[in-house]
């Protein structure tokens, strides 16, 4: 294959990844508003670019670590859409067996280790898998993602210390999309961007937009290379947005300017992808795209029929899995 069609081919793939994320998504917030989806569904859509960015950068045994917006994440690192749909409609087949919901999504296979309902619970977590690859050393890498709102948190501040204290192969990925629920990032993030405080820690810190996979797959790359070398750790910011508010429960305020939500769509990172295949010598044409479309629709048709033919668990099974009670 030439390196053109070698291109070409990757950026197809990337389309395909976000798009899934983009469709299970939407078929969740369908299912969450008609009742089917119990639990609550955070939406990640609009920011599809960074998770696939981030993933496309990175070796099926590299960790990742998640946020109460995951579903993306998930996706990115190789999930199964079925057993995803499944959790989140609360059956036996789930992830993590109908019990867990969306914001518990863990799939240690595929370096998964698990979204996560606590705002920045995540980053110590993934920081002592950075250290258990270091001490095993296995040239593993460990990522974590995170929102604005998690870096004003304290996890943040001394997970990013030790990694950087002793060099441990881990990526702090920021997901700032301006907003932590109601509050925007400019009203609490000292020094402006979260980038800027990884100059505290000693470590390099980049600011990417996130609408834009290629530019987030770059920065990983690059990353991933420095703690593979034992350089340590690395920061990275991605500029991006939540098209949907906080979650889609209907009761919830949006604070957000119209006018800032429409900025955004209009820098949709699926469309921003498409446009840069059809200004350059492989386009995604109209056709192909509805091809695409037709074969992720047919992934999420499947994942909703795998649910709906599930199981709920059973009663007697509400203690199993739990260490303590
Ligand atoms: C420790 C903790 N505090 C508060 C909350 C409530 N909460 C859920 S999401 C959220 C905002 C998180 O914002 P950010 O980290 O920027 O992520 P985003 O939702 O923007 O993706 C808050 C405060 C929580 N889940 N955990």
């Amino acid at each position: 294959m030439t390196p053109a069609t070698n291109q070409a081919e990757r950026e197809r793939e990337l389309l395909r990844q976000m798009h899934t994320i983009r469709r299970f998504e939407e078929r969740a917030s369908d299912d969450f508003h008609s009742g089917a989806i119990y639990g609550v569904v955070h939406c990640y859509i609009g920011e599809e670019a960074v998770a696939v960015g981030v993933c496309a950068a990175l070796d099926r045994d590299d960790q990742i670590i998640s946020t109460h917006r995951g579903h993306g994440h998930c996706i990115a690192k190789g999930a199964d859409p079925k057993r995803m749909m499944a959790e989140l409609y609360g059956r036996e087949t789930g992830y993590c067996k109908g019990k867990g919901g969306s914001m518990h999504i863990a799939d240690f296979g595929i370096g998964m280790l698990g979204a996560n309902g606590i705002v920045a619970g995540g980053m110590s977590i993934i920081t002592g898998a950075g250290l258990a690859a270091q001490l095993d050393g296995n040239g593993r890498v460990a990522v974590c993602f995170f929102g604005d709102g998690a870096s004003n948190a304290g996890p943040f501040h001394e997970s990013i210390n030790i990694a950087a204290q002793w060099q441990l192969p881990v990526i702090y990925v920021c997901e700032n999309n301006l907003w932590a629920v109601n509050t925007p990032a400019s009203a609490t993030v000292s020094a402006g961007d979260v980038a800027a405080r990884s100059a505290g820690y000693g470590i390099p810190g980049h600011i990417v937009d996130g609408n834009d996979v290629l530019a987030v797959m770059a920065a990983t790359e690059e990353a991933v290379e420095r703690a593979r070398a034992g350089a340590g750790p690395s920061l990275i910011e991605c500029k991006t947005y939540r098209q949907r508010r906080h979650t889609e429960r209907v009761n919830q305020p949006d604070l957000r300017p119209q006018a800032e939500i429409d900025e955004w769509r209009a820098k949709d990172p699926i469309e921003v992808l498409l446009a840069h295949t059809r200004a350059g010598d492989t386009p995604v044409t109209q056709a192909e795209w509805t091809q695409i479309d037709a074969q992720v629709c047919a992934v999420i048709a499947d994942a909703v029929a795998f649910a709906e033919a599930s199981p709920f668990p059973a009663p007697a099974a509400v203690v199993d899995d739990v260490f303590a009670v």
